[in-house]
């Protein structure tokens, strides 16, 4: 039976990753920090915590000798490392945090890999936010990178280190480009989430105004379930590679508030500019959507849409849910909640 550590497990990518990996019969050990409350829903809902070979660890990844200690007493084929602040905007007011988790946390795993047992299969989880700036369209792996903030830095630097290490110590590590992933799990602080929560909550009318910062930005979204599953495809070819995983697909933001709510039989009309942009739905006259300047970030990345074709051909991965059904599931497990009278 195989072993995989799966750190950042408390996640949306960490649960869903847990899941498949369980399913394919791996012995599975889930690194949560010590938090003050329990922060285990996600794993709660995919019902796996009670699985047999499902184990949660205790482990920070800012933690270096603890990450040496772990490794050597798990000793696991696999690590996947999900683990990181991973809110960009959070990430403009703490960057050496995020720099010390994101960044710095990569290291501590893949300097434990070298010292306990080289053999150890590494993912690192990298992103599309690289790539921040546009320089080319669509993105793939050899687009020029251009973070435009702590987290992209972040994780650019995590991201080189990991072909550092594969270059120069010849281990398994593969970095995997990920584009903006979704799914009902989704943190509420992410755009899409805080849409379809939004959304659900004024169509039991327990919200009046959804209020967003910038309504332009384009990002390429897909379904967080099948992109775990391209993570654990990159752990089982023959050479640890770079691969971009996307759907080829870019909406404006403003275009997701409209699809979320088109999903509860509204249509919004859009009325004045920028700060001053407001969505009104066309049945009621009722303001709906509202821009609010405390969600502009100080830099923002404008354009995301990646090219999955290396995924595709090496790896035989490909996106199948569309953003419209994505967006129906998410608003309908919002609704869901919220009738039950929670929301996480
Ligand atoms: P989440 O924000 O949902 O999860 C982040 C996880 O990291 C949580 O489990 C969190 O634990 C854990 N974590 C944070 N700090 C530490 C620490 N010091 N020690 C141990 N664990 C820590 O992220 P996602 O599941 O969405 O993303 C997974 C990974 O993929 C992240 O690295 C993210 O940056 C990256 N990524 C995500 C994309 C997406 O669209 N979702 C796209 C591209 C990359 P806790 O619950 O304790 O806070
Ligand atoms: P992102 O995701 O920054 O792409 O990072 P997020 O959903 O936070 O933002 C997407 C875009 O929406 C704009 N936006 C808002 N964003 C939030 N969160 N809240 C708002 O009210 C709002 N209004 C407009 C943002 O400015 C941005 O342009 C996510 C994270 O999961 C990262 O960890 C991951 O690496 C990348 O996706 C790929």
């Amino acid at each position: 039976m195989k072993k995989a550590l799966v750190t950042g497990v408390t996640g949306q990518d960490g649960a869903y990753l847990s899941k498949l990996l369980l399913e394919k019969n791996y012995r599975v050990f889930g690194a949560c920090r010590r938090t003050s409350s329990v922060n285990l829903w996600r794993m709660g809902t995919l019902d796996i915590l009670s699985h047999p070979n499902f184990h949660i660890v205790d482990f920070d990844l800012t933690d270096a000798s603890g990450a040496i200690r772990l490794l050597d007493r798990i000793q696991p084929d696999e690590v996947y490392n999900l683990a990181a602040q991973s809110f960009v905007s959070v990430s403009f007011d703490q960057p050496l945090t995020t720099g010390e988790i994101t960044g710095l946390g990569a290291v501590n795993l893949l300097e434990a890999i070298r010292i306990v047992n080289p053999r150890i299969r590494f993912y690192q989880a990298s992103t599309s936010e690289m790539f921040g700036k546009v320089q080319a369209v669509p993105q793939n792996e050899d687009t020029p990178f251009y973070p435009r903030s702590p987290y992209g830095a972040a994780k650019l630097y995590a991201h080189w280190m990991t072909v550092n290490y594969r270059e120069s110590y010849g281990i398994f590590a593969a970095s995997g480009i990920l584009f903006n992933h979704e799914s009902p799990l989704r943190g509420l602080e992410f755009v899409t989430r805080k849409i379809t929560d939004a959304v659900a909550k004024i169509s039991l009318g327990k919200l009046d105004v959804l209020e967003l910062g910038n309504l332009d930005a384009c990002r390429d979204w897909g379904y967080a379930e099948e992109y775990v599953d391209g993570m654990w495809r990159m752990l089982q070819t023959d050479t640890p590679e770079t691969y971009v995983l996307a759907t080829g697909r870019t909406e404006k933001v403003r275009d997701f508030v409209d699809m979320a709510f088109r999903a509860m039989d509204v249509e919004l009309e859009w009325s004045g500019e920028g700060q001053d942009e407001q969505g009104t739905d066309s049945r009621s006259g009722q303001v709906r959507v509202r821009v609010n300047p405390v969600f502009y970030r100080p830099a923002e990345v404008d354009l995301l849409i990646g090219d999955p074709s290396k995924a595709e051909r090496d790896l035989g991965w490909k996106p199948r849910t569309t953003l419209e059904e994505l967006c129906r599931m998410m608003v309908e497990a919002d609704l869901e909640r919220n009738r039950n009278g929670f929301s996480f």
